[in-house]
């Protein structure tokens, strides 16, 4: 981890998470700059393989989003509508350039929706060509119950309660570590008229540039197994 970093409050199974990195003016900013996005790229609601809709809402802004349906789990260039996924906000893309300024620029910020009920079982974020890159979480509105286990399904987690404006990654030991989110605290934040909780995850899909191809070999079309939502 970068030197100059301030130390995180916390560090749970390995991923180290900044409390209230981002303050309540940042927040509304960013809030703000999450509607355009999802104005250009809808939310939407992911089919798992198993034809079930996933309670979480989505969309992405970058070169890339996170798609699912009954192929598989996958990175893809377009919105299901067919337009391209907007830019990654400069909000968004400050808070990486803060904390990881030496990781490569992300190619993908997943915007994930939880309403009251909602949740996202137990997977590794394990779709991306280069591990060494972190995940980086912002965590926006109503607390959600965060848990995290080790690089094998089944084995001990921790658990920890991500609030607004909370900054985290998943770095290191913990990059493809198994975690999610096992419930949502409606009404805890007063961020969105509406309540509910935004979680954005910047990611760098692609490989490097040392190893460049063109992109439709960079992203996989085919089913993935292994960003195994269990239980959404
Ligand atoms: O909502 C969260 O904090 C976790 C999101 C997540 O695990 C993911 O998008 O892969």
């Amino acid at each position: 981890m970068n030197k100059r970093l301030p130390e995180p409050d916390i560090v749970v199974g390995g991923a180290p998470i900044w409390r209230g990195w981002l303050g309540a003016a940042a927040q509304a900013e960013m809030v703000a700059a999450l509607r355009d996005v999802v104005a250009a790229a809808p939310l939407f609601s992911p089919e798992t393989r198993w034809g079930k809709k996933m309670s979480v809402q989505m969309t992405s802004a970058g070169r890339y989003g996170w798609f699912s349906d009954r192929r598989g789990y996958r990175y893809i260039e377009r919105h299901p509508s067919g337009t391209a996924w907007p830019p990654i906000p400069e909000a968004v893309q400050a808070v990486w350039d803060a904390l990881v300024p030496e990781a490569r620029a992300p190619d993908c910020c997943l915007v994930n929706f939880y309403r009251a009920g909602a949740k996202m079982g137990l997977h590794q974020d394990h779709d991306e060509a280069d591990f060494s890159q972190p995940v980086l979480s912002i965590s926006l509105g109503d607390a959600g119950l965060f848990r995290i286990g080790g690089t094998e399904r089944g084995g001990p987690t921790q658990s920890t309660w991500l609030e607004s404006g909370d900054v985290m990654l998943l770095t290191g030991p913990s990059r493809l570590a198994y975690h999610g989110i096992d419930r949502i605290r409606g009404g805890s934040s007063t961020l969105l008229a509406d309540g509910g909780r935004i979680n954005l995850t910047l990611r760098v899909v692609d490989q490097g540039a040392s190893r460049q191809q063109p992109a439709s070999s960079c992203v996989p079309v085919e089913p993935l197994t292994s960003r195994s939502i269990a239980k959404p």
